[in-house]
């Protein structure tokens, strides 16, 4: 598969192949979105189906969960799995601290549930996602569409007291509609530039009524394998 691969999806590909080596039969498995997971899912795929790896997958999203059905994974839910043996999941930007911004796929809230539930995150993504300090991607937020413009209103009022380099809200569309996540909530994107205080913007931003979830993923991830062009990994 990597053959015919762009430089950046080989950096993906070697990523998503190298966590898949930490999986082990019998493993109950969180299974990310975007598109450096879906390489992480075809090659747990791949294992399934030439070692006869027994895993059971619980999906982050409809399209994760219809992948992994293609490729003969079986899936399952959360609730039935109740807890996890590894998350593996992408990432929009990783700081020093292994703190995350994810939801660029609108997917957020399942795969923080999801990571959370498990004893080991694994997060897998380009050399590119390595930044000194997040934000330059902007943070991605669930808000239930109730009151949405009122939420971006008192979401801007937080971001004021705090060390960030911008301030400005979008609501992510998808066409001239809003985008819906699968839960069917809205996903508002905050371009700060610069987030001086992770930890706290995450706490801020959730006590907000009207927000579900946001983007920040503080002290769940315990592995980084970033992917390079030229097919080499580096873990962290
Ligand atoms: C998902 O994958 C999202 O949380 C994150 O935003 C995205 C990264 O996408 P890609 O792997 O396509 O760069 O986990």
């Amino acid at each position: 598969m990597a053959a015919e691969l762009s430089p950046i999806d080989k950096a993906k590909f070697a990523a998503a192949k190298r966590a898949v080596d930490f999986v082990e039969d019998g493993m109950k498995l969180g299974l990310g979105t975007g598109s450096t997971a879906a390489f992480m899912v075809r090659c747990l795929g791949e294992r399934v189906r030439s070692e006869g790896l027994r895993v059971q997958g619980v999906p982050t999203s409809n399209r994760t969960a219809e992948l992994a059905r293609q490729l003969g994974i079986p899936v399952i839910t959360l609730d039935e799995a109740k807890w996890l043996d590894l998350t593996i999941d992408g990432a929009d930007e990783v700081d020093p601290q292994l703190n995350l911004i994810k939801g660029g796929g609108a997917a957020l809230l399942q795969e923080k549930i999801v990571a959370t539930a498990s004893e080991r995150m694994i997060v897998i993504a380009d050399a590119a996602k390595d930044v000194p300090q997040l934000g330059a991607f902007p943070l991605p937020v669930e808000v239930i569409p109730f009151g949405w413009q009122t939420t971006q209103l008192l979401i801007g009022q937080v971001l004021e007291g705090l060390d960030v380099g911008g301030r400005e809200t979008t609501l992510r569309r998808a066409g001239d509609q809003p985008l819906r996540t699968d839960e069917n909530n809205y996903i508002l994107d905050l371009h700060l530039g610069r987030i001086g205080n992770p930890r706290q913007l995450a706490l801020m931003l959730n006590q907000i009524p009207g927000v579900v979830e946001n983007g920040l993923f503080i002290e769940i991830c315990d592995t980084v394998i970033f992917g390079h062009d030229d097919g080499r990994v580096t873990l962290r």
